[in-house]
């Protein structure tokens, strides 16, 4: 059993040990796993090239441990519970049992297209079971899964398939989300005619049954490709250092990044943390409402929960289809214990009807999660009155797509909980705040860049095919720490409260989008010479996009250019990505160097006109005005 924090003074125990003697902290955890081999050193750390190993020399198959080791107490417990996007179908339920059957189908599945270990295999699914079996089905055979947000565009998928070079893409016919039917596999077909000529083979699942474009060359079909197979495969050994996945995310420059994680590492620390912070206990029905395309489906919905033997859901819905109760409906029906989501869905549903919980017996609660983006503070509140009922802990978990795991967050009923605070790291995590030249801010009541001083399992190796992009973003700022690009508060009892991010990422209903990249996109239309993209605040998705545009000629119709330039957001990032306002302007603020200074951009975007600081430094301090007299606020 992995260590389960009970108390308060259990958790400065272990907290002080995993300081101590961490690499004595991670070997206790990390022997409750089934290891192939034992490692022979449990970590090696160098922040400077980054060299990150954690359990090297350690054998093991990650899908061993989600699923067969729990076959013989728990085979016919349920493993996946899958809620329909339409309240009224019925919902689909796999024991742990079946489960194992299902993936080692598909991983025969996979190995008979030629799949071997190390391929990428790229994925584009709604939240379907199918989605968790052949991402474990992938771990099974040591190949290495790509999951894109099936919300992203083709030419976002592209660019994806495209670095990872994937040799395959699984994906569906269509999907129902809310009202709306997305055709997935015309964006996938879509996706390869713009040259991603590594995919061999397209395996889709039939999911609504929608008639869809057929290319027997490559396209498989997963009911004649899987259900045929045979449902036992015996895993392919993995070492602990081994890729299990890329998950790409946004940062301040450039196109996302493929964050890598490795098996060992990833497998220790989200079992361990979803454990703790979630309090699981056995016969606990867990619900994340993540989808599978960002780290929380892939820590928190998938691998964690099985490793815990959990039973975890899946849904496929949006939070407002039927209607504003529909999350509160499900943890009715299924008896919800855990229940984790984002603060835009809060704050969504919180907008859609203030007394809406009440309707539902929401006593099954035991602790409720928080994930992506600061909670404000009326958002904790009236998820701790309506939700939780002043029973339920909220648990505010800060962590990213780099971390691959919750780093700080209160433990429920063991620390207390003071809204909008993530809190304490957990054992094995060591925060610190820099101030900007570097220097470890000591003692408390201090703010900060939120800096990581010791390794821990579950951090990302490198960025997938180049390291150094790796280095420069995360190790480079500050030598010897993990940079997150965040910054946080540590109040007078050491308490973390994280305020956001301090790079050029805004982060738009708990998506993390690169100002950058919607730069990119706006700039693709040809009537653009340049833009600058901000975030602000904004009341349901946390922060919203504003795009300055300046246009090569006067905008004379502003509307219908201002459609346009959403549609080629849409086509080169997907809908997501879309600026909530748009300004035209003759000029944007330029320093002598050229820059763009976003600080005006920013403090205009907020309507803040009266305290925008220096601009003496401009090149062109005049466009100051027009920028004010013409800002959407
Ligand atoms: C899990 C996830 C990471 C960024 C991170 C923060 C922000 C996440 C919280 C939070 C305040 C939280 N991964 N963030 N959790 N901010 N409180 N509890 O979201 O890679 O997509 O995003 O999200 O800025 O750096 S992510």
């Amino acid at each position: 059993m992995t260590l389960q924090i009970k108390n308060i003074e259990q958790y400065h125990e272990a907290y002080h040990r995993s300081v101590e003697n961490p690499e004595g902290f991670w070997a206790e955890i990390a022997s409750t796993f089934v290891w192939d081999r034992k490692w022979d050193k449990v970590v090696h750390h160098d922040f400077i090239t980054p060299d990150i190993r954690w359990f090297e020399g350690g054998k093991l198959n990650i899908t061993v441990n989600c699923l067969d080791r729990h076959i013989e107490t728990k085979g016919d417990q349920i493993a996946i519970i899958w809620e329909a996007n339409e309240a009224n179908e019925p919902s689909k339920k796999l024991t742990y049992k079946q489960l194992l059957a299902e993936v080692n189908k598909c991983a025969n599945a996979l190995k008979a297209q030629g799949v071997k270990k190390g391929d990428r295999i790229c994925f584009y699914m709604p939240m379907i079971q199918e989605v968790a079996i052949a991402m474990l089905a992938c771990a099974r055979i040591g190949a290495i899964h790509s999951v894109v947000f099936a919300g992203f565009s083709a030419n976002a998928l592209a660019d994806r398939i495209k670095d990872a070079e994937c040799k395959m893409v699984i994906c569906s016919d269509y999907n129902r989300r809310g009202p709306k039917s997305i055709a997935v596999k015309d964006v996938v077909d879509e996706a390869i005619a713009l040259g991603c000529d590594s995919v061999e083979k397209v395996l889709v699942y039939k999911s609504t049954g929608d008639k869809v474009k057929w290319n027997a060359a490559i396209d498989l079909w997963w009911h004649e490709t899987v259900d045929t197979m045979s449902d036992q495969c015996e895993p392919e050994i993995m070492d602990a250092e081994d890729m299990l996945f890329i998950l790409y995310t946004s940062g301040s420059t450039g196109k996302p990044k493929g964050v890598v994680h490795t098996c060992g590492g990833y497998m220790v620390y989200t079992e361990y943390s979803f454990k703790n912070v979630f309090q699981y206990q056995d016969g606990d029905v867990y619900w994340c409402t993540a989808d599978v395309g960002w780290i929380t489906g892939h820590s928190y919905i998938l691998y964690g929960p099985l490793l815990a033997g959990a039973t975890t859901m899946m849904f496929e819905g949006v939070p407002g289809h039927p209607d504003a109760g529909r999350f509160w409906h499900v943890c009715e029906k299924h008896r919800v214990n855990q229940f984790y989501t984002a603060p835009t869905a809060i704050r969504a549903l919180m907008a859609a009807g203030w007394h809406e919980p009440e309707k539902y017996d929401l006593s099954s609660l035991k602790v409720i999660g928080s994930v992506g983006e600061p909670i404000n503070e009326e958002a904790w509140h009236w998820y701790d009155e309506k939700v939780g009922r002043g029973r339920a802990p909220i648990v505010d978990t800060w962590w990213q797509t780099e971390t691959g795991g919750i780093l700080i967050t209160p433990l429920p009923g063991i620390t207390d909980a003071k809204p909008c605070f993530a809190s304490y790291p957990l054992p094995g995590v060591q925060p610190v705040l820099l101030d900007p030249n570097g220097i470890e801010l000591v003692g408390n009541n201090v703010e900060g860049l939120l800096c990581i001083k010791y390794p821990w399992p579950s951090m990302l190796r490198t960025t997938y095919g180049d390291h150094e992009r790796c280095r420069t973003t995360y190790f480079a700022a500050f030598k010897n720490y993990y940079f997150t690009g965040d910054g946080a508060k540590r109040d007078e009892e050491g308490r973390y409260r994280i305020i956001g991010r301090v790079d050029d990422v805004i982060n738009v209903s708990g998506h993390r989008i690169g100002t950058a990249e919607v730069e990119d996109a706006i700039n693709q239309h040809s009537g653009v010479v340049e833009s600058a993209v901000v975030g602000y605040p904004h009341d349901i998705k946390g922060q919203g996009i504003y795009a300055y545009v300046k246009a090569h000629h006067e905008v004379v119709d502003p509307e219908h250019m201002r459609k346009e330039i959403l549609a080629v957001v849409t086509k080169h990032i997907g809908p997501i990505a879309k600026p909530d306002k748009i300004q035209f302007v003759l000029q944007l603020p330029k320093t002598r160097s050229g820059k763009i200074m976003r600080r005006i951009l920013r403090k205009i975007a907020e309507g803040e006109t009266g305290q925008l600081g220096d601009i003496s430094t401009l090149l062109n301090p005049e466009c100051v005005e027009e920028l004010k007299t013409g800002a959407l606020v």
